[in-house]
């Protein structure tokens, strides 16, 4: 058999499960060839347009497949073509958030008809899985990392099952560290945002009720040990010859640990690294944590305040956001020197007119640099799409990129939800808003991001978003 020696009490071993694949693999006549492909979505809202960041996820899937198949790595956001035909491939793996969805099934359906073993991945696949199935010969139910031993036999001796989903969840110490090779050497690689991705942490147990996070981990939160994300910064460090390289936290909820957060920030200090991170505002009220933040680097934290109004606060779990600590919040952040790109979404039941002003004001008075403004999508897999399935007004896959008119409120008609939402948006990044908002700030991309802002907004419709 060949998986002896590979369960230790009944747990995989990392490093027994490895050996046991290479010699698997080593039986093979040849090593199987992966197409990895990140599709490019038809959202008209900018999201995959311009410089787009290193796709993380389809890194990890390549890092590990690479240990045992001959693997091409293409992203159609960087002008990547996908092939009509993929002959040349035992294996096609594709990656699909919502939004992208109907690009991922397309490219799936064509190289099933062709004969390959096909992969779904990512947060959509994974939550309506049976929708997925349809368009591959397998799932993969949340991170590959937890599946791989399983995923990796079963494709070298040709035992496919339709879904992968783990019983128990891998601590992420043992995750291989991402092989940046695959998006670094693409011919289009320029394309890419120079912040290099990274993770320390995964899961987060806040509950809010849009949030996919906590449907795909559960109420887990595990993180990396410190050295192995130092380390991996200092490999970057080193492979751009300069220590101020500069990353960007994929992580759902970085500061959910407040110990290790600022122990990791207190390593990343000696660095001299630059960073961002989406964080929640669980203890962002304490001065101490915005000090380090800036001393370790951080030049930008997104933070979603979601909304101004108490009651769509409550509706939507978020216990992380206590209104009356935002301006503390933003103040800590700023006299330490961090921009904030603030994310604020619109369209739940108790919002109203209101709730327009409310945020205005709020952005205005604390100088928030990049305000970032979304309607409510109900995500599958999600608690507040159970609740609003009845209600929602489509199931196309290409507008739920949270900037599509999804259903009617309760407290505000469609069209004056829209009216306001557009009036907002021009409204902040008017030229002379801009000026009070961001005068005095350091010369650098998020002036840019506010005048691409200025030009983008003005174009808005209520049609836009419909
Ligand atoms: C960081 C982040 C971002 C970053 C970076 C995105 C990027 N380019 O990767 C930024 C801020 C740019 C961003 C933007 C957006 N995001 Co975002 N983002 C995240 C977040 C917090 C982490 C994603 C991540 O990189 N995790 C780390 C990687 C390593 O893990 P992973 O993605 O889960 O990948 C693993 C598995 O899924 C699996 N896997 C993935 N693909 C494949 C493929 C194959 C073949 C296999 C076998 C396995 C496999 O293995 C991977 C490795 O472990 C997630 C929440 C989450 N936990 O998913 C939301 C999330 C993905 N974002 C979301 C949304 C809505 C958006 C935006 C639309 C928001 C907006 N209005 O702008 C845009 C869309 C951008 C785009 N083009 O996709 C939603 C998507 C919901 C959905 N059903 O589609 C999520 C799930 C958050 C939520 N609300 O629940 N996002
Ligand atoms: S705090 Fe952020 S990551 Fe955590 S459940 Fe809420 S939206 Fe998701």
């Amino acid at each position: 058999m060949e998986f002896n020696g590979m369960f230790e009490n009944g747990a995989p071993s990392t490093n027994g499960a490895a050996i046991s694949l290479e010699r698997l693999a080593s039986k093979q006549k040849t090593r199987k060839k992966w197409l990895l492909v990140q599709p490019k979505s038809s959202t008209s809202m900018m999201v995959d347009s311009g410089s787009v960041s290193m796709p993380l996820n389809l890194i990890m899937v390549a890092t590990l497949a690479g240990k045992l198949f001959d693997v091409t790595f293409l992203d159609e956001r960087t002008g990547d073509q996908v092939p009509e035909d993929f002959s040349g491939y035992d294996v096609v793996g594709i990656t699909s958030r919502s939004l992208n969805a109907t690009k991922a099934y397309a490219i799936a359906d064509r190289a099933k008809e062709q004969g390959k073993i096909v992969l779904l991945g990512g947060v959509h696949p994974t939550m309506l899985n049976d929708e997925a199935r349809a368009h591959c010969t397998s799932v993969v139910y949340g991170e590959i990392e937890s599946v791989w031993t399983e995923l990796a036999s079963d494709i070298l001796q040709g035992t496919m099952k339709p879904l992968y989903k783990a019983s128990e969840l891998k601590p992420m110490t043992s995750m291989a560290r991402p092989d940046f090779s695959y998006a670094l050497d693409s011919p289009n690689a320029k394309k890419y945002s120079t912040r290099i991705p990274i993770l320390a942490t995964k899961g987060c147990p806040v509950g809010c009720s849009f949030c996919t996070t906590p449907t795909v981990y559960g109420k887990s939160y595990r993180y990396r040990e410190m050295e192995l994300v130092l380390d991996e910064m200092r490999y970057h460090q080193e492979r751009l010859g300069r220590k101020q390289a500069i990353f960007s936290f994929m992580d759902d909820n970085i500061s959910f640990r407040p110990h290790y957060f600022t122990e990791l920030l207190e390593g990343m200090a000696k660095l001299g690294v630059r960073w961002n991170a989406n964080i929640s505002m669980n203890f962002l009220h304490k001065p101490e944590v915005a000090e380090i933040a800036g001393r370790s680097g951080c030049d930008l934290m997104s933070i979603g305040f979601e909304s101004l109004n108490p009651d769509v606060l409550k509706s939507m779990n978020k216990g992380s956001n206590r209104l009356h600590n935002y301006q503390t919040a933003v103040g800590n952040l700023h006299k330490n020197g961090i921009a904030i790109q603030g994310y604020f979404m619109f369209g739940f039941d108790d919002d109203t007119e209101k709730s327009f002003q409310a945020t205005y004001d709020f952005i205005m008075q604390n100088r928030i640099e990049f305000p970032v403004f979304s309607l409510v999508t109900p995500f599958p897999g999600t608690p507040f799409f159970e609740e609003m399935k009845p209600r929602v007004r489509h199931f196309d896959w290409d507008k739920y990129d949270t900037y599509h008119y999804m259903y009617e409120p309760k407290k505000i008609s469609g069209e004056k939800l829209l009216g306001n939402f557009i009036k907002l948006q021009r409204e902040v990044y008017k030229g002379r808003a801009i000026m009070q908002r961001m005068q005095g700030k350091p010369l650098n991309w998020v002036w840019m991001a506010n005048f691409a802002m200025n030009r983008f907004t003005r174009k808005l419709t209520p049609e836009s978003y419909l």
